[in-house]
């Protein structure tokens, strides 16, 4: 079935840091997706641990909540068909020495601990992402169209 799905979309700290939010967010607008929410955040310790719950008792838990939390994101609520998946395929894979060329992660990292881009796994973990860092009266799903624009702006 064919249907607008949200998913949950970061730019890691590392990302911020090396200013590559506007190389990112224009990964997913040239796509077609639409950002539905926006913000720069330092990550609390439990919105972190909500965050990284499935991974709680691995080995590499604790570096990743400190990670996380190393310096400010920058979380979006990302729309489009089959959005999960596609923004999933545009990050590359987890390690990005594995990452397709021409993926988020291939061409703006080199390390597993560094890999500059979160997003949602499945529709169920974008919905429960969404909540940990967003309320819906922060997400805008409408748009208008340029002509719509101009037309209200004449006829005013
Ligand atoms: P994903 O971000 O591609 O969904 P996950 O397996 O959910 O990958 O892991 C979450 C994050 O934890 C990764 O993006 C990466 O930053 C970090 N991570 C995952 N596996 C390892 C590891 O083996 N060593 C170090 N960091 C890891
Ligand atoms: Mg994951």
């Amino acid at each position: 079935m064919r249907s607008e799905e949200r998913t949950f979309v970061a730019v890691k700290p590392d990302g911020v840091q090396r200013e590559l939010v506007g190389e990112i967010i224009k990964r997913f607008e040239t796509k077609g997706y639409k950002i539905t929410a926006l913000k720069m955040l330092q990550v609390s310790d439990e919105q972190a641990r909500a965050h990284y719950a499935e991974h709680e008792g691995r080995p590499f838990y604790n570096r990743l909540i400190k990670y996380i939390q190393s310096g400010p994101i920058v979380a979006m609520v990302v729309e489009g068909y089959n959005a999960v998946a596609g923004v999933r395929h545009l990050m590359g894979s987890t390690d990005p020495d594995k990452a397709e060329v021409g993926t988020i992660r291939a061409d703006f990292a080199q390390v597993m601990e560094y890999n500059v881009v979160h997003g949602s796994d499945s529709v169920e973990s974008a919905e429960r992402e969404i909540k940990i860092y967003f309320d819906e009266s922060e997400i805008y799903d409408k748009r208008k169209c340029m002509s719509e624009l101009v037309t209200e702006y004449l006829d005013a």
